[in-house]
């Protein structure tokens, strides 16, 4: 018996001292956020009583009984003055499930906690869900929106991957117990990516939504909608406009997607989207950024033109690979921001930046001309500046 206490041992100590690597940052930086050298979260984080039986009398083996396979597309808050992430956990099943893991800095040292989130059904049960958004809003609760996905019971048998994508509702104030809601009801068309706004805007809940015709195409929908809604219980959504649309050849030509809930700046709300084009490899999923108006989070205010951060190196392979996407991010009170990002639908990272710089980089990036030629005026504006003050200070 002791040699098996001795193996309990050894697994969690190896796994104890994989979860306290210091996180650092990469060595190069365009000025606009820092990467850091190691993802904060992979299936390896799990904890090993999720996954072992650690039993040595139903388990003499100490073998895996239930695997993870990844952990991704985290919802992001600072609770308790923690840095608290609501990570999409898969386990070998593809069932996707919510377990938050909290850090003292935001970097490193991420650990789950004991068990995952236990989230109430609604009558129609869920068959997976994923992607949540956490909005601390100002009417007291902390809400989480998650895409709901269910079998298409319109789709034959022959069809067993045809599937519905809805927003479901629920809110806390502990992250621990979870208060389900209905589903968001968005008439027929399909929603993932929706997100509640922390304000009340005209005395309403609003809602940043993604109608789409299918599970997968955007159809005639697509773009990031934007609807009030009086209550979040029984919300009822129609008549969204669409604020931020897909558009022909740029980086979200086939659809986009709200990140997670803008954060507010004296010059504007900043957001973080995901942006998804079509290429002959496949989908590329990148995030991108843009400003609304303080007063009207529903008028873009700045627009910068391509991808704020495409998938690099070891980010651009994993199980749907060329992916990055976000649906977290934390702003502290000094100014700095946490943004919270997955690489290939299987591991979380972090890149830091601050208010200033992001809404430096949303004023100061040009739009999108649309063609090859507005983007070599820009650039050749931009070219021409610096050879001026090259010269004018003698440095060419
Ligand atoms: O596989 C990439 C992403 O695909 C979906 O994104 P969208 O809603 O824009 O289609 C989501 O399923 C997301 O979870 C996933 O990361």
């Amino acid at each position: 018996m002791s040699d098996a206490f001795n193996k309990i041992k050894k697994l969690i100590a190896d796994h104890e001292a994989f979860l306290s690597i210091k996180n650092e940052p990469t060595a190069d930086t365009n000025g606009v956020y820092q990467r850091y050298k190691n993802p904060i979260l992979t299936a390896a984080h799990t904890p090993i009583h999720w996954r072992y039986d650690l039993n040595p009398e139903t388990n003499p083996m100490l073998m895996e009984r239930q695997g993870m396979n990844a952990a991704f597309n985290s919802g992001a808050i600072e609770f308790n003055g923690k840095f608290c992430l609501v990570v999409r956990v898969e386990g070998y099943d593809r069932k996707s499930f919510f377990a938050v893991a909290e850090s003292e800095n935001g970097i490193d040292n991420f650990r789950f906690w004991d068990h995952p989130i236990t989230l109430p059904e609604t009558h129609e049960p869920d068959t997976n869900v994923y992607d949540m958004r956490l909005t601390r809003h100002e009417d007291g609760w902390i809400y989480g929106l998650f895409c709901t996905e269910r079998r298409d019971h319109s789709a034959s048998d022959a069809d067993q991957s045809a599937a519905t994508a809805k927003c479901g509702i629920a809110r806390t104030r502990d992250l621990v117990t979870w208060e389900r809601l209905a589903d968001l009801d968005s008439g027929g068309s399909q929603q993932r990516n929706v997100v509640l706004h922390p304000e009340f805007v005209e005395g309403k809940y609003a809602l940043y939504t993604r109608p789409q015709d299918g599970f997968i195409d955007a159809g005639k929908g697509g773009g990031i909608g934007w609807g009030l809604v009086s209550s979040m219980e029984n919300a009822s959504v129609r008549d969204e406009k669409i604020i931020d649309p897909k558009i022909y050849h740029t980086i979200k030509e086939v659809k986009n997607g709200q990140g997670p809930p803008p954060i507010k700046t004296n010059e504007g709300w900043l957001h973080l989207a995901h942006g998804v084009r079509n290429t002959a490899a496949g989908l590329r999923y990148v995030l991108y950024m843009f400003m609304t108006a303080l007063e009207d989070p529903s008028k873009v205010t700045h627009r910068p033109a391509g991808h704020f951060m495409g998938p690099l190196g070891d980010e651009r392979v994993g199980d749907v690979s060329n992916v990055l996407f976000t649906n977290g991010w934390i702003a502290k009170d000094s100014g700095e921001v946490y943004i919270y990002y997955a690489s290939s639908d299987t591991r979380m990272h972090v890149a830091t930046s601050t208010v200033e710089q992001l809404v430096d980089y949303c004023k100061n990036t040009p739009e999108d001309g649309l063609r090859s030629a507005t983007s070599v005026q820009t650039r050749n504006e931009l070219i021409d500046r610096n050879l001026a003050f090259l010269k004018a200070n003698g440095l060419k």
